[in-house]
């Protein structure tokens, strides 16, 4: 059976190119997998049947020929289990790798969150910018962590793996933040995962879906 991924037929503009099935398309490309897209529309993501796939209704959720399972991280190990390209054999990189797209998912993206999302989704509100020097603050921390484990290193491990896909789409989100400018070396780092071909595949990809989709202009 070919994969099949869930992904919104739809987003807003200013979404486009950050969804979460960014991960796993990415992931699919580096691993060389075919691949095949269930869109979401209208009502679609609140249907029994799809919250029997994805409990919370989210994008994406994932499916081949043996599993089907949901959150972008358990979905990317899972085709990274099926990719030498993506995780390495030897037991101490395998760990290491999947500690690192837990840590992506777990340490840093909640700090990226907390900064990024009250300007999005609250912005305007009087509260937002009296919250951001925390926010900044507590993820610098993290960010300073991350750039001296990089010293030294291309990749999160010894080489480009599936944890890289998983903390690019992480700090993507910082890119246009005051802060990011103050970690050159992950600017660096951000950079050379964003230059890998299966990365730009994988953004086309998902900036089609939503052309496809787009609602007709009244
Ligand atoms: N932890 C989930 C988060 C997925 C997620 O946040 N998906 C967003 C799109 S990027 C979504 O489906 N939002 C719609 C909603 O929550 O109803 C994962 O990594 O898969």
């Amino acid at each position: 059976m070919t994969i099949e991924i869930s992904a919104f037929a739809w987003v807003p503009p200013f979404a486009q190119g950050y969804v979460k099935d960014l991960r796993p398309r990415w992931a699919l490309e580096e691993a060389g997998l075919d691949y095949k897209v269930r869109p979401l529309a209208g009502d679609d993501q609140n249907a029994a049947g799809y919250r029997a796939w994805q409990p919370f209704g989210q994008v994406p959720a994932y499916r081949d020929g043996e599993v089907e399972l949901f959150e972008s991280g358990a979905i990317v190990l899972r085709i990274a289990a099926q990719s030498k390209a993506l995780s390495p054999r030897d037991p101490q990189d395998a760990a290491q790798t999947q500690a690192w797209v837990v840590a992506a998912l777990n340490s840093i993206e909640p700090k990226v969150d907390n900064l990024v999302f009250p300007s999005i989704f609250h912005a305007g509100e009087p509260w937002v910018e009296g919250w951001r020097p925390h926010a900044e603050a507590v993820l610098e921390t993290r960010l300073k962590s991350l750039s001296k484990w990089l010293e030294g290193r291309d990749w999160l491990t010894g080489r480009f793996s599936v944890a890289d896909i998983v903390m690019a789409t992480v700090l993507r989100s910082l890119e246009e933040e005051p802060i990011w400018a103050r970690f050159p070396r992950l600017v660096a780092y951000l950079d050379r995962c964003l230059a890998r071909p299966a990365f730009e595949r994988a953004l086309r990809a998902q900036l089609e879906t939503f052309a496809e989709n787009a609602p007709a202009r009244s």
